[in-house]
């Protein structure tokens, strides 16, 4: 059966995933945005719908102090006597944490911590005990390991159960048994050009681990031009056929020598075929994008099928809205005239701001959006594409000299340039129009300016995260005396 990867395109890093009750559920990394670590459920591996958030509570993520390289590191989701477990590290305050659902789908419980150093915990059960693996901060000591009480999150001692095949780096742990044998799984070679999954083995869950004499079982290393790279930190899933699975990070490369990428790192899919007792990802060819494999499951779209959201919020925010850090909800106001957004005194080069955003999925997209405001002076609303608060575009409505116009500002490091003004009325159309090169933006229709992708690339912006695309307000200064109405937005990948 044919699928295309990424299965879960747009920033969706460290993807961890399981089975329970006939359905697949998978978690990604979040970082500084709210609500935290998505989830999402699928039937056949392929086809993944979101399902919510692990942390919707402030109370679980406060995120004030995350920014695109902290935050919500890696998780691991887990399921266990009828109960899943998501546990993951709050890098920008607390550590290690886990929090648990009986309905992936519902409320999560209030996070009970786990003391000790280091990211990327992992969960795993046997005969009663919880062993709980971590990647240290010791590079002679990476991944260490110590049993876990669920009841309090206190550790028995921890040991160091593998230092890993070749890189000081190694990171991602995750354990699994098959036929009685113990698995160890680790990421080395950091997240970019060199990345890799190496795998290891043992009679116990404790170790002594041995490595797989053909480590790294999955890198892209060796393809500096191909368009997907980067791929590592994996989790690996059985189906209910007795097939394995491999979902891991990559990144789709765009643009001329030296390529780019601002999607993000995304979700990818590959089989897993077994060999002399170790693993064989996709038959030991690197992963494409065009796939052929046996999935557990039915398509439930064909390959054609463009996304497309049309939503005029009147049910409210949609699971694929997001905000930077924890939001000042008084500042979002859904009903039947549509979004509502109060500026704040923050613009979008201040953690603060008001806005929400979406992922972008898709190289070639737009997202169209009505927009009707009166901007006081100095008031300002529209749309933006945003890597963080010092790469983003926006094209907007504000007044200037009394007179109300719309314009585009592109906002790249340092450097923030007004590229385009022109005259509006009270209601106005604005979109993006992103192909794999630029981003152009337009005012009812006709384009008032455009910029790079490259300048809002994990290799210019830096950070963990990918694009977002969504509307904003901001009184810069001053918190706006009138509210911006987002009557309707359209997001579609062409
Ligand atoms: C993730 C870790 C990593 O926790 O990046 O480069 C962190 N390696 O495995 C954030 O994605």
């Amino acid at each position: 059966m044919r699928y295309k990867n990424p299965v879960l395109p747009g920033f969706h890093p460290d993807p961890t995933i399981c089975r329970a009750d006939g359905s697949f559920f998978l978690a990604t990394s979040s970082f500084e945005y709210v609500p935290g670590v998505p989830l999402y459920r699928s039937d056949n591996l392929a086809d993944w719908e979101p399902i919510g958030h692990a942390l919707t509570r402030d109370s679980q993520f406060a995120a004030h102090h995350a920014d695109a390289l902290t935050g919500i590191y890696a998780p691991t989701l887990r399921h266990h006597d009828g109960t899943f477990y998501l546990v993951t590290t709050n890098v920008s305050g607390g550590g290690h944490f886990f929090v648990t659902a009986e309905d992936p789908a519902g409320e999560w419980s209030e996070p009970t911590w786990i003391d000790a150093p280091g990211i990327d915990p992992d969960l795993f059960f046997e005969d009663g005990t919880c062993y709980f693996t971590y990647h240290s901060d010791d590079p002679d000591a990476p991944i260490q390991q110590a049993e876990l009480d669920l009841e309090t999150g206190d550790l028995g001692e921890s040991s160091t159960i593998w230092t890993g095949f070749r890189d000081p780096y190694v990171e991602a742990p995750h354990i699994y048994e098959r036929d009685g044998t113990y698995y160890l799984m680790v990421a080395e070679g950091g997240t970019h050009a060199g990345h890799m999954v190496v795998m290891a083995r043992a009679d116990d869950p404790t170790g002594p681990y041995e490595g797989c004499p053909d480590n790294p079982i999955l890198t892209h290393w060796g393809q500096p031009r191909d368009a997907i790279r980067a791929v590592g930190h994996a989790d690996l899933v059985q189906d209910h056929n007795g097939a394995w699975w491999l979902v891991c990070l990559g990144i789709r490369q765009r643009g001329p020598w030296p390529r780019y990428h601002h999607l993000g790192r995304e979700t990818f899919l590959a089989p897993v075929s077994w060999e002399n007792g170790w693993p064989v990802v996709n038959d030991g060819e690197p992963i494409q994008a065009a796939m052929d494999a046996p999935l557990p499951g039915d398509r439930k779209t064909d390959e054609t099928s463009i996304d497309r959201t049309d939503t005029t919020f009147a049910d409210g925010l949609g699971l694929e809205w997001q905000f930077r850090r924890n939001p000042d909800r008084e500042r979002y106001e859904t009903g039947s005239d549509g979004l509502r957004l109060r500026g704040g005194p923050e613009s979008l080069a201040e953690p603060g701001a008001t806005f929400v955003g979406r992922r972008q999925t898709a190289f070639d997209c737009r997202l169209e959006a009505a927009l009707s405001f009166d901007p006081g002076a100095g008031e300002e609303a529209g749309i933006a594409v945003v890597a963080d608060e010092r790469h983003h575009y926006q094209v907007g409505v504000t007044r200037r000299e009394g007179r109300r116009e719309a314009i585009v500002r592109l906002r790249i490091g340092d450097a923030t340039e007004i590229v385009g003004r022109t005259p509006v009325g009270e209601t106005v159309d604005l979109s993006v129009v992103a192909d794999a090169e630029s981003y152009r933006f337009l005012v009812d229709g006709t384009e008032l300016g455009s910029g790079s992708t490259r300048y809002l690339s994990t290799e210019v912006a830096d950070g963990f995260t990918g694009v977002v695309v969504g509307p904003y307000a901001t009184g810069h200064g001053t918190t706006c005396e009138t509210d911006a109405v987002i009557e309707r937005v359209v997001y579609s990948t062409d």
